[in-house]
């Protein structure tokens, strides 16, 4: 039972209350698209990306300020052109190196870069490795490991150990942070290995800083890698890395065969002059005395001798006769590490090594130097006769 009046009053409630929905569907509508426009627009974690770039440029997590827990926060990543998205730390690469070279890790040692950095490149480079190899361990546990993350400059010298990449990011990282406008890192491969090292130009020559001092020339590092058990090598990747105008780096995979090779090999009669120019430095008064040179010669070819037969021959020194007191010391260099860039530093760190001999030197007024090769299984040394001597 109904009238036609209640049914046109029904019909006026219904329409009443489907316009109040489509009020009510219009504002949430409204505060939701009003939301996410204020969402999208924010940077909610904080990484300098807003979530609108997070969602639909890079597919980032626009909660989590590092999306693959790298350590580089993804608004940094996308700010060096790295994978925001993918951990550096697996695997050696030119995102890796971009990585753990980066700005951030690198200002990180940058203090330590400033007290090693020296006067010349040489010196920088020379201070560099030689504290990488006095400061560093080979890490032996994590070498075993089948996965290895790589680890931060920092992490590396926190740590105080790490594995060849290791040693060559943090290597890299100190020569940049000392001022080094380009630097290398070698990669190669033998079938069952790799393996890694930084690497710096001097003089057109190519060196490689590969954990402990000398910097070894280029042309010869294949040789230093089959001593130390690394071999054949069957292929070498190079990257090439210097810095733009932000201090960011530019890495690129360049042709192993342009890295710059020039002949820089010390000539032994330059070895001499080095040892007597760093011996002077502890005692001015040092003269050559070139009638020392017979006794010297014969203490060189009795250790020789020695070396070859394996036996004590008991090398004594046996002055002139116008000489009352002297010492003869042999050392020795390995020749395809003697290089005109690094042989000064090499010498004044042997000598301090060898530390009797610069106390000998204050000792006595006269030097004379003879020397001469031997070839081993490890390839050819140079022996040095160091002999100083006191005349009546
Ligand atoms: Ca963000
Ligand atoms: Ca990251």
């Amino acid at each position: 039972m109904y009238s036609e009046a209640s049914c046109i009053a029904v019909e006026k409630e219904s329409q009443k209350h489907s316009k109040k929905w489509k009020k009510v569907s219009v504002i949430f509508t409204l505060t939701i698209i009003i939301f996410s426009v204020y969402f999208l627009s924010i940077d909610t974690d904080s990484d300098n990306l807003a979530n609108f770039y997070e969602i639909f440029i890079y597919a980032t997590n626009p909660f989590i300020k590092d999306t693959d827990h790298d350590g580089l926060s993804d608004g940094y990543e996308v700010y060096i052109k790295t994978d925001p998205r993918k951990n550096w730390r697996q695997q050696l690469n030119e995102d890796a190196i971009k990585s753990a070279l980066s700005k951030y890790f690198r200002e990180q040692v940058s203090q330590l870069a400033k007290t090693l950095k020296g006067k010349t490149l040489e010196e920088t480079a020379w201070n560099i490795l030689k504290w990488v190899g006095e400061n560093i361990e080979y890490n032996e546990q994590k070498a075993k490991k089948t996965v290895q993350e790589l680890n931060t400059p920092l992490e590396t010298i926190t740590l105080k150990k790490g594995i060849c990449a290791d040693y060559a990011l943090l290597t890299a990282a100190l020569l940049l942070e000392a001022g080094v406008n380009t630097v290398y890192i070698i990669v190669v491969y033998t079938p069952t290995q790799g393996h890694v090292a930084a690497a710096i130009v001097v003089n057109n020559e190519t060196y490689v800083l590969d954990q402990q001092i000398p910097p070894v020339p280029y042309e010869n590092y294949e040789h230093h890698l089959a001593i130390n058990g690394i071999k054949p090598v069957n292929k070498v990747k190079a990257y090439k890395i210097s810095l733009d105008e932000r201090k960011e780096p530019v890495v690129t995979l360049i042709d192993p065969q342009h890295l710059p090779q020039a002949d820089r090999k010390l000539k032994y009669s330059q070895l001499i002059d080095i040892i007597i120019k760093v011996l002077r430095k502890y005692n001015p008064q040092l003269t050559w005395d070139p009638e020392l040179k017979e006794a010297a010669r014969r203490v060189l070819e009795c250790h020789i001798q020695e070396i070859i037969s394996g036996k004590d021959l008991e090398c004594r020194l046996l002055l002139p006769p116008s000489y009352f007191s002297g010492v003869v010391h042999t050392v020795y260099f390995t020749a395809m590490y003697l290089s005109q860039d690094f042989a000064y530093y090499w010498v004044s760190d042997s000598m301090e090594r060898w530390f009797q001999i610069t106390i000998d030197a204050k000792k006595y007024t006269k030097i004379c130097i003879v020397l001469d090769t031997i070839k081993t299984q490890k390839g050819e040394k140079v022996l040095v006769a160091i002999c100083l001597a006191n005349k009546f």
